[in-house]
């Protein structure tokens, strides 16, 4: 088991989660998918049960963006009730389950060694390093709510998909036969965020993925009473374009695709104290069942 009283280091989640792979191979398989830029394991463990055919798909990822570490920690939570207690075994055998602990470790590992703060990958840049993760994917890459400045908290990147950890993301994905429900654990700001983030168009099945959103945004809610607001990226936080949401739902097909918006804290939002982590794993967890509740009965 993993506590979740700290944050642990990319070393110690790998130990875990290979362990957990190893001590539980009917259902958990591990899978280093690809290498981020600095040569660490990209990882993801596929944990289902039995034939995979005609069962839903849903993909969770956390720490694309390296310093919001409440996102790793509530992805390893979400692999830890899945495969280690045995009430949940319906989850494990009604869907196919794809979790990435850590999307950016090269710069989950740089916010613990140097820079708290630090946001972005490790690409070394010529005056500055780094790209937004959440701003290289390949749809609508470029458009409003990014910078093509590398120095930018938001720069896109040379290309689109010039980050490994973002590309063999989508590698992923595209492999898969389909993706029903993908969600990107971010913080901080409680919301639940849908489709689109590079224009106030609505998705064609805009009201499913409001009313799946106040599903799973009220499980949470009845845990302590934490509030989170379900809407449109664009218009209830900001334009974003060439972020993994909107990919996943235009290019993979995924019909249901959120950014999740964990709870805030610390002197900077981002650096939330390692006694909150316990209450927002808690809280966060009958959020992902409401989701997996609303797949499982029509996917
Ligand atoms: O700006 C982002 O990438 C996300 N917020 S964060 O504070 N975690 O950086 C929001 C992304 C929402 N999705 C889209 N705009 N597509
Ligand atoms: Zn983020």
């Amino acid at each position: 088991r993993i506590d979740f009283q700290q944050y642990h280091r990319y070393d110690t989640i790998l130990d875990y989660v290979r362990t957990l792979a190893e001590q539980n191979p009917d259902i958990v398989t591990r899978e280093v998918y690809g290498t981020s830029y600095e040569g660490r394991e990209l990882t993801l463990l596929r944990i289902n049960s039995g034939s995979t055919a005609g069962k839903p798909t849903i993909l969770i990822e956390g720490g694309i963006h390296a310093r919001e570490w409440i996102a790793p920690a509530v992805t390893l939570y979400i692999i830890q009730e899945l495969v280690e207690n045995p009430n949940n075994r319906a989850l494990v055998e009604n869907a196919n389950w794809i979790l990435i602990p850590v999307t950016n470790p090269d710069g989950y590992e740089y916010s613990h060694t140097n820079q708290r703060m630090w946001r972005k990958t490790r690409r070394t840049g010529v005056i500055c390093n780094g790209v937004d993760g959440n701003r290289n994917f390949d749809h609508e890459w470029g458009g409003p709510g990014t910078s093509t400045s590398e120095c930018s908290e938001i720069f896109i990147g040379p290309y689109p998909f010039s980050e490994p950890e973002c590309a063999t993301l989508a590698e992923v994905a595209l492999a898969e036969e389909h993706i029903d429900l993908y969600l990107a654990m971010h913080s901080y700001g409680q919301w639940l965020l849908y489709p689109w983030g590079y224009t106030y168009d609505p998705p064609d099945n805009v009201e499913e993925l409001h009313q799946v959103g106040v599903q799973a945004a009220d499980a949470i809610e009845a845990v302590y009473g934490t509030r989170y607001v379900t809407g449109n990226s664009a218009a209830l936080l900001y334009f974003a374009a060439g972020a993994s949401d909107d990919w996943f739902k235009a290019i993979a097909g995924a019909p249901l695709s959120y950014t999740v918006e964990l709870p805030g804290g610390g002197n900077q939002g981002f650096d939330l104290p390692a006694s909150r982590i316990q209450p927002v794993v808690t809280e966060t967890w009958p959020g992902i069942v409401a989701f997996y509740n609303h797949v499982v009965s029509n996917y």
